[in-house]
């Protein structure tokens, strides 16, 4: 199905947020009008991954199985569409992975006393990951934490043997990486062999390509995604259901608005807590406002709201709108996701649009670099900024719109454990008890972005079907937030579960939806569903769950390895509206067929909310038949 084109004034996404929409309408040029002037069709040989412009002959576009029309050295569109789905995966695995590593050297200065403002907050955790390293976990906490510091930051560039967390896999899961030869050595190796591997002349054989892909893309999930979620845990607190709301209603009209955009928390845990300052609100009163509101944009916004119960303002789409409500007078951006436009949407208004990142520069934007030894110090010169804007607020510009929900988020694999698992009995089996007796008939993962090409409010519509259907869903990164704007992350949205998945839920107070984290956080997913192994009777291996994912509406290469890890550990993962290879049958084939013998699980591709819904709970009866539950 093509993507429905919006009429001309209408924002292509955001319909909630349409009276936002209208009053930048005019002033600058906004990514729904950007796609409207560019028309439904992007590049199609590019949007099928069969544009090869690794070298300077090309770039040559391909077309399958024309002789002619192959690359001027002889790439297929086999090779040139697995070697830029290779690229995406190393392209996506590398910025999860340095905000691993990024957080690593935060987790390093902080156990070497070398900043004061964040302390060990999850010894538990800090222990287990221990244990994971090697180390002897029982240590007293300060030598511990030094000794896992060098440990988490050597998994970065380890040339030999396996990455740690490999072994956190079920036993059988291991086994068949060792066999197919895709364990993960070092995390920065992956993604450097990766680029190797697809540079010109190198790997050719798209078979070759896309199970190193894989590997690559393991190094992120059980690598650097996974180490992010762990430190960020140990340090900033393993998140705990907590109320929260979300949407651009929770921009405060009497007070400084900061939001923090991007995706590496240790900004926003540093701003929030300067935002607590008494001489920091004190300033901001003597300016005429009430404090400082702090609110989140997409997975800042989500590591903030799961441990610190911060407001979303929005989600990637609605990043621009934010500052069209005129009442911003900060965004505060790390890295990744953050579009080049919001330094352009700012300059309409009064807003600054700060850079804090050594990585990550925009013209335009004010660039205020953050010490991460002083982090907090860093943060009161960026809400400081934020303060002397608010004077310069113009009121008629600012319209902040009524819409905001409440939610429940904070699902760490943890918090699953005990609130589905009971808190003495810490454990799935109980989880795994529901779903053997059929009242829950597995589980989905909705993950990924939110994208300016997708009109539909697929991610919503999709969970509403699932849950509907008695599975239950979690959720992370943007689609948590989409899902988040309907409503569906409240315990009374057990209402529109199906009736065996709605007693279970409403036995233990919990939403049909369960929001566990960012982008990295993900992971939080492969630790859930090895524990569901680990508590029996659903096979030996993740191939053998009644689960699947899926990102509805992907947008950045990040949600390619994502994809990539889960099906290389044996989660099938439905991806749309389209698929990066799609314009070289054979290479899509060998990731929708072939994948499923070598790794137990396949690629899929739909191209709306239905036909997500209709292959997700197919493939979920599937297992249940596999498993000899599908009574
Ligand atoms: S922020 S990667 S738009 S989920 Fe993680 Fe959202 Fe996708 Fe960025």
């Amino acid at each position: 199905m093509e993507p429905r084109l919006k009429a001309k004034n209408e924002c292509s996404k955001c319909m909630i947020n349409q009276d936002v929409f209208e009053r930048i309408q005019g002033k600058v040029l906004t990514a729904p009008e950007r796609v409207n002037k560019r028309g439904t069709k992007p590049c199609l040989f590019g949007k099928g991954g069969t544009c090869c412009h690794v070298c300077n002959m090309g770039p040559c576009q391909i077309v399958e199985g024309v002789e002619e029309l192959r690359g001027i050295c002889g790439a297929t569109a086999a090779t040139v569409a697995a070697r830029n789905f290779g690229r995406m995966v190393a392209a996506g695995t590398s910025a999860h992975s340095d905000h691993g590593r990024g957080i690593a050297e935060v987790f390093y200065h902080t156990v070497h006393g070398e900043t004061e403002d964040f302390e060990i907050k999850d010894e538990k955790k800090l222990r287990m990951v221990a244990y994971y390293f090697g180390l002897d976990y029982k240590k007293p906490v300060k030598e511990l934490a030094k000794e896992v510091a060098v440990n988490a930051l050597e998994e970065f560039g380890k040339q030999h043997g396996e990455l740690a967390f490999i072994k956190r896999a079920p036993e059988k899961r291991q086994q068949r990486w060792r066999e197919l030869g895709v364990v993960p050595r070092g995390v920065d190796r992956e993604v450097v062999e990766m680029l190797h591997r697809t540079t010109v002349g190198v790997d050719q054989d798209y078979r070759s390509l896309l199970k190193a892909s894989v590997r690559c893309a393991l190094a992120d999930g059980w690598g650097g995604s996974m180490l992010a979620t762990e430190l960020q845990d140990i340090l900033f607190g393993t998140p705990q259901p907590l109320r929260a709301v979300v949407n651009l209603g929770v921009l405060k009209e009497d007070m400084v608005n900061v939001t923090v955009h991007g995706h590496e928390p240790e900004v926003a845990e540093a701003l929030a807590i300067a935002a607590q300052d008494p001489e920091i609100i004190k300033e901001a009163e003597k300016v005429g406002a009430k404090g400082i509101n702090l609110a989140g944009i997409c997975c800042t916004g989500n590591e903030v709201l799961m441990r610190r119960g911060i407001p979303i303002a929005g989600s990637f789409v609605q990043q621009e709108l934010a500052l069209a409500t005129g009442a911003v007078e900060a965004m505060v951006v790390d890295v990744q996701c953050i579009m080049q436009n919001v330094a352009t949407v700012a300059s309409a208004y009064h807003t600054a649009v700060i850079t804090v990142s050594d990585k990550a520069e925009i013209e335009g934007a004010m660039h205020i670099p953050f010490d991460h030894k002083h982090p907090v110090e860093s943060a009161k010169k960026v809400l400081r900024e934020a303060i002397s804007r608010f004077p310069k607020r113009d009121k008629n510009l600012v319209y902040i719109p009524p819409n905001k929900m409440d939610v429940v988020a904070g699902f760490s694999h943890e918090t699953i454990l005990y609130i589905l698992g009971g808190r003495f009995r810490a454990s799935y089996k109980p989880l795994n008890e529901n779903i053997i007796n059929g009242r829950i008939l597995g589980v989905a993962a909705i993950v990924g972005c939110d994208n300016f090409r997708v009109f539909e409010k697929t991610h919503a519509e999709l969970a509403k079907e699932l849950i509907a259907n008695n599975i239950l869903v979690v959720v992370t990164g943007c689609a948590a937030t989409s899902i988040a704007r309907e409503g569906l992350l409240s315990p009374e949205a057990a209402s529109l579960a199906g009736d065996s998945l709605r007693e279970v839920l409403e036995a233990v107070g919990c939403p049909p939806v369960l929001h566990m984290g960012s982008c990295v956080d993900n992971s939080r997913i492969l630790i859930a569903l090895t524990e569901m192994v680990n508590a029996g009777g659903l096979g030996e291996d993740l191939d053998d769950l009644p689960a699947i994912g899926c990102a509805p509406e992907w947008m950045s290469e990040k949600a390619v390895a994502i994809g990539n890890y889960f099906v290389g550990s044996g989660a099938c993962v439905v991806f749309g509206p389209n698929f990066p290879t799609e314009k070289s049958q054979i290479a899509t084939d060998y990731l929708f067929h072939e994948f499923y013998h070598i790794f137990g699980a396949p690629w899929v591709v739909a191209r709306n909310a239905s036909e997500f819904a209709n292959i997700m709970i197919d493939k979920i009866k599937e297992k249940r038949k596999n498993l000899g539950i599908d009574k």
